[in-house]
Formats: structure tokens, sequence, C-alpha cells
């Protein structure tokens, strides 16, 4: 019965069809399956292989955009839902979020933020494309406990490393864990820029926030 769906589910993000994804992650509400599974376990293989055709030259960028758009979607269906099975109610700390400069990737942030709010943590996304000076500047507005930071591109994967430079110029760098995430990024990578935290999917990211708040 799920694995129907979940196929369903992934053919709606290959055909980059937003109404679909909607309808079936509203289907998936309703019959009460775990949205993180509906997720992984539908709509990321279908962006899967439409991101592995794009690299093979067999999809171009239209239909890449028209996944992207069905997936995002199809996120923003199930995030209530998300939110409504986060149980914990205690504010467990304050974590500034964002893809880094020049990437407009959001989907995966954004639901690294679901699941990091919906865990109790207070998160302020600051949404895709964020130059490096309004992150430590929002550090600094709302007193973060930690820096969160996508990156999908390897060309920006370097502005990671830049924010936590900058983080140590200001002296902040003791006070602010910094925990990165993204497809390209690797242990090595999280190694070389000295990182405090790295995780590869959206749950493990709430229990790297959380070790990181000593939780
Ligand atoms: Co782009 N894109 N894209 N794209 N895109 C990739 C990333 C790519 C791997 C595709 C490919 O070639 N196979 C490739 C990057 C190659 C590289 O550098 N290594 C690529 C490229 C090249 C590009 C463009 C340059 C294409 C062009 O214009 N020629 C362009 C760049 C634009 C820019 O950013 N400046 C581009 C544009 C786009 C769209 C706008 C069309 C669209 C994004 C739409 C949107 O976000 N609103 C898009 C999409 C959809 C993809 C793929 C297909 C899917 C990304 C996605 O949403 N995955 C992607 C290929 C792929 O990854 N399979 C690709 C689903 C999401 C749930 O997973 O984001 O990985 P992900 O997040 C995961 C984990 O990584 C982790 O948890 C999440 C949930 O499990 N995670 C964290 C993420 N952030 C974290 C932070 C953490 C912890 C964990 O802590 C802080």
């Amino acid at each position: 019965m799920s694995a129907e769906l979940f196929k369903k589910m992934a053919q709606s993000i290959i055909d980059g069809d937003s109404d679909v994804s909607v309808e079936l992650a509203n289907q998936a509400v309703a019959a009460n399956i775990d949205p993180i599974q509906a997720i992984t376990e539908g709509f990321v293989v279908g962006v899967n292989t439409v991101g592995e055709a794009f690299a093979n030259g067999d999809a171009f960028l239209p239909e890449l955009v028209m996944a992207g758009e069905a997936m995002k979607a199809a996120v923003t269906a199930l995030e209530p839902e998300m939110a409504k099975r986060g149980t914990q109610r205690k504010m467990l700390g304050k974590v500034v979020l964002a893809t880094v400069e020049g990437d407009i990737h959001e989907i995966g942030k954004s639901l690294v933020g679901t699941m990091l709010s919906a865990s109790g943590f207070q998160v302020f996304d600051m949404g895709v494309d964020v130059a490096t000076t309004k992150i430590i500047a929002k550090v600094k507005e709302v007193d973060a406990d930690i820096v969160a930071m996508s990156a999908l591109l390897t060309t920006t994967m370097v502005k990671q490393k830049e924010v936590i430079d900058v983080l140590d110029k200001e002296g902040l760098r003791r006070k602010v864990k910094v925990m990165v995430g993204g497809a390209p990024v690797t242990r090595d990578w999280v190694q070389r820029i000295e990182a405090d935290g790295y995780s590869e999917d959206a749950i493990g990211a709430v229990n790297v926030a959380k070790q990181l708040m000593g939780i």
C-alpha cells in the first residue's frame, strides 16, 4: 500500500507535477504515514532520479526546476504534520539557519529547519543565498547558540568556511557552534573547516544540534 504510494510520489517529482505531489502528500497525511518516510522513500527518490539525469545530460534545467518546485510543494504540504509530530516543547537553543551565499537550493535546508523547530529549537531561517555578513549580523542580533549552514554546490561550500573564519575574527567562535550539511559536504570537509557538527540528513541534524547543546 505505502510502497505503491511512494512510487507515485517519486513519479510526481520526475514529472514535475506539483498538483499531484501535493495531492499525494495529503494522502500520506490522511493515511497516517510518517511524513519523513514519505519524503525519504517517496519524493526524494524522484528528485534524485532527476538530479542524476541532469548530471548525465539526460535532463535539462527546466526539468530540474520543475522537479524542485514539485518537491518543495510536497514538503510544504507535509510541514504542518511534521511540526505536529514534534513532541518536545522546551526551547532547546537558538539556531540561525541559511543556505550560503551564491546557492539557491532551499528544500533540504528548509527540511532541516522544520525538523529542528519540531524538536524544540528556535530557528531563525534566513532563506537562501545569504551573505556571510548577514549571517554574522543575525547571530549577534539573536544571540544564537548554533549557526547551521546548508550548501548544495561544490562552488559554494567555501562560504561555510568563510562564515567560520569571520566568527573566529569577531571572537564569536567559542560561543557559537557551527553545523554544516548539504549533498556535497563530506566528513573530510567538515574536519578541514573545523565545523563542530555535520549530518547527512534532517533527522541526523536534530541529533547533532542536541549534542552541540549538550543535551
Ligand atoms: Co541544483 N544542483 N542546480 N537545482 N539540484 C544539484 C545540487 C546537483 C547535484 C545536480 C546534479 O548535477 N546532479 C548540481 C550540483 C553539482 C555540484 O556542485 N556538486 C546542481 C547544479 C549544478 C545546479 C545549477 C548550477 C544548475 C544550472 O543552473 N546550470 C543551479 C545552481 C543555482 C544556484 O544555487 N546558484 C541549480 C539549480 C537548481 C534548482 C533551482 C533548479 C533546484 C532547486 C530548487 C529549490 O531548492 N527550490 C535544483 C534541484 C532541485 C537540485 C537537485 C536535483 C535536488 C536538490 C534537493 O532539493 N534535494 C540536486 C541533485 C540532488 O541532490 N540529487 C541538484 C532534496 C533535499 C531533501 O535534499 O538538499 O540534499 P538535500 O538536503 C538533505 C541533506 O543534504 C541534508 O538534509 C537534507 C534532508 O535530508 N542537509 C543538511 C541539507 N542541508 C543540511 C544542513 C545541515 C544538515 C543536513 O546542517 C546545517
